[in-house]
C-alpha cells in the first residue's frame, strides 16, 4: 500500500494492492525532484518496486535526458525516457507494466493520463470527461483503474503539489533511500541519522560526490519533516508500525 502523511502527521492510504509505483516527472511543468524522491521513499519503505519515468523528452533542451535521471539510476531505480507525443519508449513502458498493478503518480501536468491513454485505448475516451482546472486545462480529479491489454492494471491518480510519505511506514534508518541503506553500514554509530554525526559515511559520500548531493539534501529535508510530523502528533501517541524498532 502506498500511503502519505496528513499535515497532522497521521498516515493515510493512497492506493492499495499495488505491485509497482510509476513516478512521473517532466521538463515542464518545472520539475520538483524532491517530490520524485519522496514517492520513491514511500514505495521503497512499503516494499513496493518503483519505476521512474521522465516524460516529455521532446521538450528537453540543452542537456541529455540521462543527466536529468542519473541520480535515480545511480540509486538503483529503473528509469525510462518517454514522450507520448513522439511515441518514444512507450514499448519499453508497456513491457515494464506487463502483469503489474501500477499506480502513476507525480506533479500535475507531467503526462500521467497521457501515458496511460497511450497504452490503454479505453482511457482516452475517459479523458474527454475530465475536469478542467482554473486555467482551463484538463486535470485528473479522482483515481481510476484501467485494464492493460495483455495483462496488468494501471491506476491514474490526480497530480499533486507536494507529497509526504506516511511516517509510520518509513524505515527509521534510511527513510527509504537505497543509497543511505547501502552507505550507512559504514557509519561509526549504528543509530546514525546521517546529519552531523562524526564519521558518517553517508554525509562523507555526499561531500565527495559519490552520493548525489540533491538526493542527500532530499534525505535531510525528509529527516526534518519526519521529526516535525512526529512532533505534530504530540506525546503519548503510539507511533505503531515499523518505527517501534528504533
Ligand atoms: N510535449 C509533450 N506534451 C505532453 C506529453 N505528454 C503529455 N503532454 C501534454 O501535457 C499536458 C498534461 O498532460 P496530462 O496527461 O493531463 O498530465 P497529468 O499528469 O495527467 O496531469 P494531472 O491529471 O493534472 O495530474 C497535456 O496538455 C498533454 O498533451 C509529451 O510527451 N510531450
Ligand atoms: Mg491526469
Ligand atoms: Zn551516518
Amino acid at each position: 500500500m502506498l500511503s502519505r502523511s496528513t499535515l497532522r502527521g497521521d498516515g493515510e492510504p493512497v492506493v492499495a494492492n499495488l505491485s509497482l509505483v510509476v513516478v512521473v516527472f517532466a521538463p515542464l511543468p518545472s520539475p520538483d525532484l524532491f517530490i520524485v524522491d519522496r514517492y520513491l521513499c514511500a514505495a521503497s519503505s512499503a516494499g513496493l518496486r518503483a519505476l521512474v519515468v521522465l516524460n516529455k523528452v521532446d521538450l528537453i533542451e540543452g542537456m541529455p535526458a540521462t543527466e536529468l535521471t542519473a541520480s535515480f539510476r545511480d540509486a538503483g531505480y529503473p528509469v525510462l525516457h518517454c514522450s507520448t507525443t513522439r511515441g518514444e519508449d512507450l514499448g519499453a513502458l508497456r513491457e515494464a507494466l506487463h502483469e503489474e498493478t501500477a499506480v502513476f503518480v507525480g506533479q500535475s501536468g507531467v503526462g500521467k493520463s497521457s501515458l496511460i491513454g497511450a497504452l490503454v485505448p479505453q482511457a482516452q475516451l475517459v479523458t474527454g470527461e475530465l475536469d478542467r482546472d482554473a486555467e482551463g486545462r484538463h486535470t485528473t480529479t479522482s483515481s481510476r483503474l484501467y485494464d492493460l491489454p495483455g495483462g496488468g492494471q494501471l491506476i491514474d491518480s490526480p497530480g499533486v503539489r507536494d507529497f509526504a510519505p506516511a511516517i509510520d511506514m518509513l524505515e527509521a534508518r534510511s527513510l527509504g533511500f537505497p543509497e543511505v541503506d547501502r552507505l550507512g553500514v559504514a557509519c561509526r554509530f549504528q543509530d546514525c541519522q546521517h546529519l552531523r554525526e562524526p564519521a558518517c559515511a553517508v554525509r562523507e559520500a555526499a561531500e565527495t560526490g559519490s552520493f548525489d548531493a540533491r538526493r542527500y539534501e532530499s534525505y535531510r529535508r525528509l529527516r526534518r519533516l519526519y521529526a516535525q510530523l512526529r512532533e505534530a502528533r504530540g506525546p503519548g501517541r503510539n507511533t505503531g508500525g515499523r518505527n517501534q524498532r528504533e
